[in-house]
């Protein structure tokens, strides 16, 4: 009996972002006379651009807006033409990776620490294409998610805003903190010296937190609600957008070698 072998996590990476790039020549395609493309941060939207500029006959109909400097960099080394977000009037398509998708598009993201860019350009994408691993899927609707949730922050006064997050969040009905509240939020350091904060390409702290989401409208509830806070710029949960314009699509590489377009 033959056996089929198992796809490494990267060549399930590669295969989504084939099949996000198989996407985006069908949209280049309509739109004319040239199409501006988001290009999302992360390995996984590294390979979708690595992949994009072999397409040598359409990249010539390519402006892209980078979601941040690692992509922007790879882009440019690559041969694609990038601009500043201000130079372009509208956005056609986005292509991000993801840390979290779930069945019914709960989506996310910013364990890059690139959630701000990421979120100012794929919300504003007439077309948003999510590329992600099988790792990354939870086929669950409406089942609870306990991920981190990135949350970045103005660095003047970070202690009360993450104190206001644990307030809005971290409270039970009776206005206490809830159990083992201070596993729930931490501030994110540096991956290379853990004593020293991470800072955002934007010059931010980066809160992650623990809420247990219910489901879609938590979700979106969450994402709302969060952005509220005074001193809270942005945050990971990708969820309104495609509540608000419903044009989302999620492709899923699978180990078996399967590809997975919802
Ligand atoms: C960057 O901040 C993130 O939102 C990335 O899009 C996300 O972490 C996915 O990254 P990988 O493709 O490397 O898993």
């Amino acid at each position: 009996m033959a056996l089929i072998k198992a796809l490494s996590q990267n060549e399930q990476k590669d295969l989504a972002a084939r099949e996000a790039v198989r996407l985006v020549r069908t949209i280049s395609s309509v739109a004319k006379p040239y199409m501006v493309l988001g290009l999302g941060s992360g390995s996984t939207a590294e390979r979708f651009i690595e992949q994009l500029a072999n397409e040598k006959d359409i990249i010539d109909c390519f402006t892209c807006v980078a979601t941040s400097i690692a992509s922007e960099e790879i882009a440019k080394e690559k041969g694609l033409t990038v601009v500043s977000l201000d130079e372009v009037e509208r956005i056609d398509c986005a292509v991000d990776g993801t840390d979290r998708i779930t069945r019914d598009k709960i989506i996310i993201k910013g364990l890059g620490g690139a959630l701000l860019r990421e979120k100012i350009i794929d919300y504003r994408a007439e077309k948003f294409l999510i590329i992600a691993d099988e790792s990354k899927y939870l086929d669950k609707i409406d089942g609870k998610i306990d991920d981190w949730i990135p949350v970045e922050i103005m660095r003047f006064g970070f202690k009360v805003i993450m104190g206001d997050i644990v307030n809005l969040f971290l409270t039970n009905v009776s206005g206490s903190v809830v159990e083992g509240w201070e596993e729930k939020i931490k501030q994110r350091m540096k991956k290379d010296n853990p004593k020293e904060p991470f800072i955002t390409e934007n010059g931010n702290f980066i809160i992650d937190i623990r809420i247990g989401l219910k489901n879609v409208s938590d979700a979106v509830n969450a994402e709302l609600m969060l952005n509220t806070i005074p001193g809270v710029i942005e945050n990971g949960i990708f969820v309104a957008r495609a509540i608000e314009k419903g044009d989302m699509t999620c492709i899923i590489a699978y180990e078996n070698g399967r590809i997975e377009t919802f």
